[in-house]
């Protein structure tokens, strides 16, 4: 017999294993163009029952652990002054480090009462790449977003290792532009969504506090992925290695004077959220607007139980097992996927693959929504749910009434935490390549139907002859 042979790089396993499962069903390819015709050539307008492998997002899809299920059972339903509310507040001052809480439903609660309690009309926020939600909330408080990361994020080919950063000159030029007053706070998201799920590294999170300091600007960070972006400095950033996440993750916060915090990310559960601050001042004005619009200010639309699962998940989130393991199988399907000469968005991202739409399907001009239409193929071939992240996403300047025409125009495989394995990431990986071989054949969509606000949600499209 010959000798075995054991390879110099080990393979490494997830820190958990499977105690319920989900059946998910593989449907026809006349179901599923049927389906996608019924939803208007938009996934968000699909059935999830009629969805095999779902990448849609990573928001409030994570499965979570038995510990929080048995939290859930502790859930002390009281309207006001929940035992569980205690916990989280503990939880988020353990791990985040900020003072007051303010609980919200989700991420999309946090943001809107942020931006009514610190945005006057004719504000200027500036920040490291829009989000959706988060532009919209500071529109509708009557301020206007300015992008000011650095131009490697707007490149899916650059190596940058922290493409979320912000860059400094432009920041300080808003600043000079618009003057201190104008600018009620800096908007610093960690890691960057709409960039490829990209980070921001310690040193440039302590120059954009040095820089707002001089200025009396506070600084808020979207915490939505402040743990995967700690994974990520962790990883890349020279002298940061010996660090555990959970140690990063202070640090970083520590550079803010508060956050907004989508719960159904990085903290393991299916809904939920809050706004944090250090600022007193901030906390009674929110934590009293917060009755107006979510529930009072002890739950903020949360159920006990759903307060109770996230103190227990921010705990587990911030253990390094869990999210090298996390980041690892996004990473795994990413050079899989890059390997084979797919154009992704590189480095590959802390919660999704992006693929970049506009190179896949270069024959299509960026207003016949390749990136849309790339997420309706993916779901014909097999059954696989993406996400758009171009044009449509970016929805409509409010000044002109046109398109935005951002640079990015992606397609996001979102892996939820904790859900599916890495034969599911093969098949997905496989259907990417199908898709991608009939590229050159795929026409363009219209659209036909375009709501006000957050247009990605509900537009519909046909595809064009
Ligand atoms: N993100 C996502 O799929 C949910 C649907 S798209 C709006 O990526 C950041 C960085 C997010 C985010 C949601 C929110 C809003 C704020 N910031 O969805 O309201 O990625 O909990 O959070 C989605 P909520």
């Amino acid at each position: 017999m010959s000798e075995l042979s054991v390879p110099s790089r080990r393979s490494w396993a997830e820190p958990w294993k499977v105690k319920v499962v989900e059946p998910v069903r593989l449907t026809t390819p006349e179901q599923r163009e049927a389906a996608i015709r019924e939803a208007g050539w938009n996934t968000f307008l699909l059935r999830s029952d009629d969805v095999y492998i779902d990448l849609l997002t990573d928001s409030g899809t994570s499965a979570m652990s038995d510990n929080q299920w048995a939290g859930m059972m502790l859930g002390d339903e009281a309207y006001a002054g929940s035992r569980n509310f205690y916990h989280l507040v503990e939880a988020v001052q353990e791990h985040y480090g900020y003072r007051y809480l303010v609980p919200t439903h989700q991420g999309r609660g946090a943001e809107h009462i942020l931006s009514q309690t610190l945005i006057k009309p004719g504000d200027v926020v500036p920040g490291n790449m829009y989000f959706t939600t988060t532009r919209l909330h500071q529109e509708l408080a009557g301020g206007r977003f300015v992008d000011v990361i650095i131009p490697e994020a707007h490149d899916p080919a650059s190596e940058h290792p922290f493409k979320g950063n912000v860059d400094l000159d432009a920041l300080e030029s808003v600043i000079r532009e618009n003057g201190k007053d104008r600018i009620p706070y800096v908007c610093l998201h960690a890691t960057v969504n709409m960039a490829g799920g990209q980070p921001v590294s310690l040193e440039n999170a302590r120059a954009v506090r040095e820089l707002t300091a001089r200025y009396g600007i506070p600084v808020y960070m979207d915490a939505t992925r402040a743990v995967e972006n700690a994974y990520f400095i962790q990883q890349r950033e020279p002298g940061q290695s010996a660090k555990s996440v959970k140690e990063i993750l202070r640090e970083f916060c520590s550079l803010t004077d508060g956050c907004t915090m989508s719960g159904k990310k990085d903290p393991l559960v299916n809904i939920g959220g809050w706004l944090a601050t250090n600022d007193p001042a901030l906390y009674e004005e929110a934590s009293n607007l917060v009755v107006v619009y979510e529930g009072l200010h002890t739950y903020g639309g949360m159920a006990g139980r759903d307060m109770e699962a996230m103190a227990r998940g921010i705990a587990e989130s911030v253990q390094d097992d869990h999210i090298r393991a996390r980041i690892g199988q996004v990473e795994y399907l990413g050079n899989k996927i890059a390997g084979w000469g797919i154009p992704i968005v590189k480095p590959i991202g802390g919660h999704a693959v992006y693929l970049d739409a506009r190179a896949i399907y270069d024959h299509l001009p960026q207003d016949r929504f390749p990136a849309q239409m790339l997420a309706a193929q993916l779901y014909l071939d097999a059954g696989v749910r993406a996400m758009e992240r171009g044009i449509v996403s970016a929805g409509r300047d409010p000044a002109t009434g046109d398109h935005r025409y951002p640079r990015l125009e992606l397609v996001r495989l979102t892996i939820p935490r904790r859900v599916y394995t890495q034969a599911h990431m093969d098949v997905v990986a496989e259907s990417v390549a199908a898709v991608y071989s009939v590229r050159k054949s795929t026409p363009g969509l219209r659209m036909v139907y375009e709501p006000k606000y957050l247009r990605f949600f509900q537009a519909r499209f046909e595809p064009e002859a």
